[in-house]
C-alpha cells in the first residue's frame, strides 16, 4: 500500500516536471505571424518571406501583430575590411580659417562633423514600406565616378549603400577617380570589400568615364550614382524590379535634397518629373494634371520624359544595345538629353519610382574647373544631343540658344549612323508621345522678298513661279513678291513652295500648305535655300524659265536668295 502511494507521488513528481518543461518550451517557441492583418512579410506564393539581413520580432497575442524591422546591426570591421575610416577622415580636414564652400561648393565643415554614417529619415510614402520584390533580383554593379570629392560626402554615399541594401543584391562598388589631385582619395577605399578603384591618365568628364566604369562592370545591371549621395531604405529594390520585368526601362529615384548649407535630409516633393526648355536646360516639373487625376496609387511609376541624369538603373546590354553614351561629350552637362531621347525615340522607357529615395546634395555653381570653359563645354555637348536626335525641331534650341551657332561641336557620324542602326523613331514622335507638354515658339511671320541681283521670286498665276524685276519699297511690295518665311515652309497665303520631283532638275511650284508635307520642306543654306529631304537648292535657272532644284552650291548666282524683311 506504502509503495503504490510512494509510486503514485513520484508518477505525480515527474508528470508536473515534465509538464512544467513543456509550458516553458512552448512560450519560448518562436510564433509565427498571423496571416489575415499583415502582407509585408509575406513572399508571393504566400510563405513568409524570408528577408536577407533584416531581423523580424513577431509578437503574437492573437488580436494584434507588432512587426519591428530593425536595419542589421552590422559589423563595422566585417562591413570596411582593412579600410582605416578614422585615418581617411582625418587626413584631410578645414584648417581654421579656411572657407569651407571653397572647394567643394558646399559646407565641408558639417559634411565632415557629420562623419561617415548618420540616419536618415525614411521619405517614402507609408504604402512603399508594404511592397514585395522578387527574392531573386538581379545583382548590381554600382558605378560612382567623382572628381575631387570631399572625403566625408564620397565615403558616405558608399557607406549608405553598404548599409541600406540587402548585400546580395551589391555585386561590386566601382569608383572613377576622374583624375582627382589626390589618388589616394580613392585608392585607400578599395580597401573596402567589394570596392574598386579606377583612376583616369587624365581628366575624362563624367561621361567618358562611367563609360569606362561600366565597361569594366561584371553585373548584368548597372546603377549610377552622384560621389555626394546618401541612399534611402529599400532604396534599390523598386529599381531593380521593374529593369528585371522589361530591361527597357530605365529608372531613377525620387532625388532627394541635402542641403549644401548644414547637410540636413529633406524629402522632396513626389509629383515631379524631368523636363527641359528649348535651350536644353533640365528642370523639375510638376506632373501635367491628367496623370496625376489618374494615380491612384502613389507607389506608381512616374514617366518622365528626361531623367536628371546622376542616378539611375540601367539594364547593362541595353545599355550596351542604345550605344552607351556619346563619348564624345566633355566634363559635364547633355548626357542626360542625348541618353533620355534616345532611350524613348530607340524603343525604351524612362520612369521615377517614387518607392525609391536617394539624397544628393544639389550645389548651385560647379567647384571644378573645365578645361574648354563652362559654357563653352555645355554648348558642345548640348549642341551634338540636338543635331544628332531634334531633327527639324532642333531650330528652336537655336533660337533659344543663338549662341550655340557656329561653335565647335567635333564630327557627329558615328551618333547618326547609330541612330539608323537602331531605327529610331523622329523627334517628332517624342514631341507628340512624350512630351507635348513642350510647346514650340510661337512662330512670328517674317514677309520679306527673295531678291536675286535686281530680280525677286514672285508667283506668276495659279501655280507658276518665276522671277520678275523687284517691285516697290519698304511694305509697298506687290502681293506676287511677298513671301512668309516660317520654317520649314515658304509661304503666300495659303499656298507653299514645293518641289515637283526629289531629283535634281525638277521644277519648283505653289500649292496648299501643309508642314507635313516633306515637298514643301525648306530651311536656309547660308544664302541658298535648300529643300531639306532632297538636299538640292532652289536655283532660278534663267530669268525667263520657272525655278528649278540643283545640287547646292551656295557660291551660285542663281543659289543666292537675299531675304529682305519688309514691314
Ligand atoms: O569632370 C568631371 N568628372 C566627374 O567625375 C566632373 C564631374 N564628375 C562627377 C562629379 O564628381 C559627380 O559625381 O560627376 C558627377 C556629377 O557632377 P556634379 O555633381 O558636379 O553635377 P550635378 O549634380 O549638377 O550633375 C547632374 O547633371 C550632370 C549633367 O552632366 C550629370 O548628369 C549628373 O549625374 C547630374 N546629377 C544628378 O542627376 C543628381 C541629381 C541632381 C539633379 C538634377
Ligand atoms: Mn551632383
Amino acid at each position: 500500500m506504502r509503495r503504490i502511494r510512494a509510486n503514485a507521488i513520484a508518477i505525480l513528481t515527474v508528470a508536473w516536471i515534465l509538464g512544467t518543461f513543456y509550458y516553458l518550451w512552448q512560450d519560448s517557441k518562436p510564433h509565427t505571424p498571423p496571416s489575415s492583418t499583415d502582407s509585408r512579410s509575406r513572399g508571393h506564393g504566400g510563405q513568409p518571406k524570408v528577408v536577407p539581413g533584416r531581423l523580424e520580432i513577431h509578437r503574437d497575442d492573437r488580436t494584434i501583430a507588432l512587426i519591428v524591422t530593425q536595419p542589421p546591426r552590422l559589423d563595422q570591421g566585417q562591413l570596411l575590411g582593412g579600410f582605416d575610416e578614422k585615418s581617411y577622415l582625418s587626413a584631410k580636414t578645414l584648417k581654421p580659417g579656411d572657407d569651407p564652400y571653397r572647394e567643394h561648393a558646399f559646407n565641408l565643415q558639417e559634411s565632415d562633423r557629420l562623419g561617415s554614417e548618420r540616419a536618415i529619415r525614411d521619405t517614402r510614402h507609408y504604402r512603399c514600406a508594404s511592397m514585395n520584390y522578387d527574392v531573386d533580383l538581379p545583382s548590381t554593379s554600382i558605378i560612382i565616378t567623382f572628381h575631387n570629392e570631399a572625403r566625408s560626402t564620397l565615403l558616405r554615399t558608399i557607406k549608405s549603400v553598404l548599409t541600406r541594401t540587402p548585400s546580395s543584391l551589391i555585386q561590386e562598388i566601382i569608383l572613377i577617380d576622374d583624375f582627382s589631385t589626390d589618388p589616394d582619395d580613392c585608392q585607400l577605399l578599395s580597401r573596402i570589400p567589394k570596392v574598386r578603384c579606377l583612376r583616369n591618365g587624365r581628366r575624362e568628364g563624367l561621361i567618358r568615364s562611367r563609360v569606362r566604369g561600366a565597361n569594366s562592370a561584371s553585373a548584368s545591371v548597372l546603377t549610377f550614382l552622384d560621389s555626394h549621395c546618401e541612399v534611402n531604405t529599400d532604396w534599390l529594390q523598386p529599381m531593380l524590379q521593374r529593369v528585371k520585368e522589361d530591361h527597357t526601362r530605365v529608372v531613377s529615384p525620387i532625388i532627394d535634397v541635402i542641403s549644401l548649407d548644414n547637410f540636413a535630409y529633406l524629402a522632396a516633393s513626389a509629383d515631379l518629373r524631368g523636363g527641359f526648355d528649348w535651350s536644353l536646360h533640365f528642370k523639375w516639373e510638376q506632373i501635367p494634371i491628367e496623370q496625376k487625376m489618374a494615380r491612384s496609387d502613389p507607389t506608381q511609376p512616374i514617366r518622365t520624359p528626361v531623367i536628371a541624369g546622376g542616378i539611375f538603373v540601367m539594364d547593362k546590354s541595353w545599355f550596351n544595345h542604345l550605344g552607351q553614351y556619346d563619348t564624345h561629350m566633355d566634363i559635364w552637362g547633355g548626357e542626360n538629353f542625348e541618353l533620355s531621347f534616345r532611350v524613348w525615340m530607340c524603343g525604351g522607357s524612362l520612369e521615377i519610382l517614387p518607392c525609391s529615395r536617394v539624397g544628393h546634395v544639389f550645389r548651385k555653381r560647379h567647384p571644378y574647373d573645365f578645361p574648354e570653359g563652362n559654357a563653352l563645354t555645355y554648348i558642345k555637348n548640348t549642341r551634338r544631343a540636338a543635331e544628332v536626335w531634334m531633327d527639324e525641331y532642333k531650330q528652336y534650341y537655336y533660337q533659344a540658344r543663338p549662341s550655340a551657332q557656329g561653335k565647335a561641336y567635333g564630327s557627329i557620324t558615328d551618333r547618326v549612323t547609330l541612330r539608323r542602326k537602331l531605327n529610331c523613331k523622329p523627334f517628332r514622335w517624342y514631341m507628340e508621345n512624350i512630351y507635348p507638354e513642350l510647346r514650340v515658339p510661337e512662330q512670328e511671320a517674317v514677309s520679306s522678298v527673295l531678291r536675286q541681283g535686281g530680280l525677286c521670286l514672285e508667283s506668276k498665276g495659279p501655280e507658276g513661279l518665276g522671277l520678275g524685276e523687284c517691285r516697290g519699297i519698304g511694305g509697298n511690295r506687290p502681293q506676287a513678291q511677298r513671301w512668309e518665311l516660317i520654317e520649314p515652309l515658304i509661304r503666300q497665303h495659303d499656298l507653299c513652295l514645293a518641289i515637283t520631283a526629289f531629283t535634281a532638275g525638277s521644277k519648283v511650284k505653289m500649292e496648299p500648305c501643309n508642314s507635313k508635307e516633306p515637298r514643301q520642306k525648306w530651311k536656309p543654306k547660308g544664302a541658298a535655300l535648300q529643300h531639306m529631304v532632297s538636299g538640292l537648292c532652289l536655283d532660278s535657272q534663267s530669268p525667263t524659265s520657272p525655278p528649278v532644284i540643283m545640287q547646292c552650291r551656295p557660291q551660285l548666282a542663281s543659289q543666292i536668295w537675299e531675304p529682305q524683311i519688309i514691314s
